[in-house]
């Protein structure tokens, strides 16, 4: 038993890098097409919630289930937030947190100069 579990983790660490390197590679794809690779969007994160490989965050899944194509799920709102996937990667925010999302910040209200009176 011992020699299976030996072997079995044996297999599981030969393939570790080739498994990690087609991830990167996705990555490495969303980077340069989003411009991402000094952002905060450039980790295994953006699939995989808390990098746990072995799951996928609902963007992770929009990206697997559509053919691995970035630009047929710009328009979904993977994690039901109100934003677009293409709207929040634009805004640095994670596309499958639904508890990270734009900030909309609201235009400052206009004050008028002290030295001027302003009719209500
Ligand atoms: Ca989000």
């Amino acid at each position: 038993m011992r020699k299976l579990n030996f072997i079995v983790v044996l297999i599981g660490l030969l393939l570790m890098p080739v498994l990690a390197s087609a991830r990167s590679t996705y990555l490495s794809q969303f980077n340069t097409r989003y411009n991402t690779s000094a952002t905060k969007l450039n980790t295994c994160n953006l699939c995989h919630p808390n990098g746990n490989t072995g799951q996928f965050t609902s963007y992770g899944n929009a990206f697997r289930n559509n053919a691995r194509n970035f630009l047929t799920i710009e328009p979904l709102d993977s994690d039901g937030d109100g934003f677009s996937n293409l709207t929040e990667i634009n805004a640095r925010t994670f596309p499958g947190v639904a508890t990270d999302f734009p900030v909309i910040v609201p235009p400052k209200q206009l004050k008028a100069p002290d030295n001027v009176r302003v009719n209500p």
